[in-house]
């Protein structure tokens, strides 16, 4: 260390952080040089008060604020401990700019990946949390004894406005609960918000006169926020329940903005995770999708896209149930075998209905079920879109599939026994079990 330097002032491995202190896990590799001690230092200096020198105007008060990297592990694990005063209170924007901001680029650091954050009671008393939650949501829908379920009227998007309010129709009337637009879905001159909505809407009315069920629109207001806020407000008065938004698209302000909007409006939030992967992916650098996940419940949206055990997108099955149950759980506990992850006290703050997406079809439901619960949201948008005798057959295969694992009978079995429920057949001849890559 040159002696202008005093990086390792932030160090300290006898520190024991106070329940009121934010804590964040690290997991850190050095470039060629320097220590994992070094990097420690730098990770709690630049995330806190510090800069690469000493400093001539650092007061008292101010020293007091240092974080303390705490646990400092030679196996690159580091947590480091942050006093609240550090933080705005109830801004996740702020919170970006600290312990997710300059950290990640710095020269002495090879990788670094953020694997939780745990937050103290006052920091998450600070924001929202979702507004409905699981009960919410199935209260909106009086549905309350099987997982919820959506479609995406593929092809992702090019369908006229016409052309997607029928699809929007077969996909509700065959029995699925959601019509949700795509990620990519938000008003490109093919299919114009206003005119979807209006379009979407006439036929869920439809549909659910037809089928005596509840139904919703997952629309996806996704948009900078002026226009976002006009396209949350015609949401609410159409009388439709629920916005999508890709929450990591819009960004953390928006992200927020969008909890805020809602609230006015009571609306329910789907919030698709798109973006993600490009920095949940690499294992040795990012964010890990569970500190997203975290954030998300702490916002406050009331689905989110956790990913599935047997769907096209990758996953890793203990990262995928632990942030299934940190999103459901009132209090989180690690495993015991754990090393990485804190506890988390939500301090009342709502569940999140998980949703399962990416590669499903009713051949694979069982196998999502035993893994996931029921208390789940499953969007099947190529596996229903893309049954060979079409959409309302699809849906009506989810349902038979759903049924099935209900009654604990294999689904062959149960095609078979009931010969009415030929969708459930025809989609099994066409995909049996593939898991999709
Ligand atoms: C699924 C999906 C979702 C992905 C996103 C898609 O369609 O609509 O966006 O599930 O991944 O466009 O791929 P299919 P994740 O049902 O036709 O596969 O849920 O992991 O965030
Ligand atoms: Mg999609």
């Amino acid at each position: 260390m040159t002696d202008f330097e005093w990086y390792l002032d932030f160090v300290d491995k006898d520190y024991k952080p106070s329940p009121d202190e934010m804590i964040v896990v690290f997991k850190a590799k050095p470039a060629p040089g320097f220590s994992i001690e070094d990097i420690a230092g730098r990770i709690a200096s630049e995330s806190s008060i510090g800069t690469w020198t000493t400093l001539a105007t650092l007061k008292p008060h101010i020293r007091e604020l240092m974080a303390k990297a705490y646990v400092v592990r030679e196996d690159g694990l580091i947590k480091v401990a942050y006093k609240l005063d550090l933080f705005e209170l109830g801004s996740l924007p702020q919170l970006f700019s600290s312990v997710l901001g300059n950290i990640f680029g710095m020269k002495a650091i090879k990788g670094l990946k953020v694997l939780d954050i745990k937050f103290p009671r006052e920091y998450v008393e600070s924001f929202k949390g979702p507004q409905f939650g699981i009960k919410g949501v199935r209260d909106i829908l009086k549905v309350y004894d099987r997982p919820l379920l959506a479609t995406v009227a593929k092809p992702k998007v090019g369908h006229t406005t016409e052309e997607y309010a029928q699809i929007a129709y077969e996909i509700a009337v065959g029995g699925m609960d959601f019509v949700k637009d795509d990620e990519n879905l938000t008003s490109q001159k093919f299919n114009r918000f206003e005119k979807r909505l209006a379009a979407v809407m006439k036929m869920i009315e439809k549909a659910e006169k037809e089928t005596g069920e509840r139904k919703g629109y997952l629309v996806n207001v996704t948009a900078p926020p002026k226009e976002l806020e006009k396209r949350i407000k015609l949401v609410a008065d159409y009388g439709n329940k629920f916005i999508m938004v890709d929450i990591l698209a819009a960004g953390p302000g928006v992200w927020q903005y969008t909890r805020d909007v809602a609230d006015e409006y009571k609306l329910a939030i789907h919030a698709h995770r798109a973006f993600h992967a490009a920095f949940t992916r690499p294992k040795d650098h990012g964010v890990a999708f569970y500190v997203i996940a975290k954030l998300a419940r702490l916002v406050g949206v009331d689905h989110i896209h956790i990913g599935t055990n047997v769907g096209k997108m990758q996953a890793d099955l203990i990262e995928l149930k632990d942030t299934q149950r940190v999103i459901t759980e009132d209090v989180f506990k690690p495993r015991p075998d754990d090393p990485i992850k804190e506890p988390q006290d939500w301090y009342g703050r709502k569940p999140v209905f998980p949703v399962a997406s990416g590669g499903l079809h009713p051949g694979i439901l069982p196998q999502l079920l035993d893994f996931m619960g029921m208390d789940i949201l499953i969007q099947v948008g190529g596996g229903v879109t893309g049954h060979p005798d079409g959409v309302i057959a699809g849906g009506k295969a989810v349902r038979q599939a759903i049924e099935a694992y209900k009654q604990g009978i294999p689904l062959d079995e149960y095609a078979k026994e009931h010969k009415e429920h030929k969708e459930l057949a025809r989609a099994l001849e066409k995909w049996g079990y593939v898991r999709p890559a």
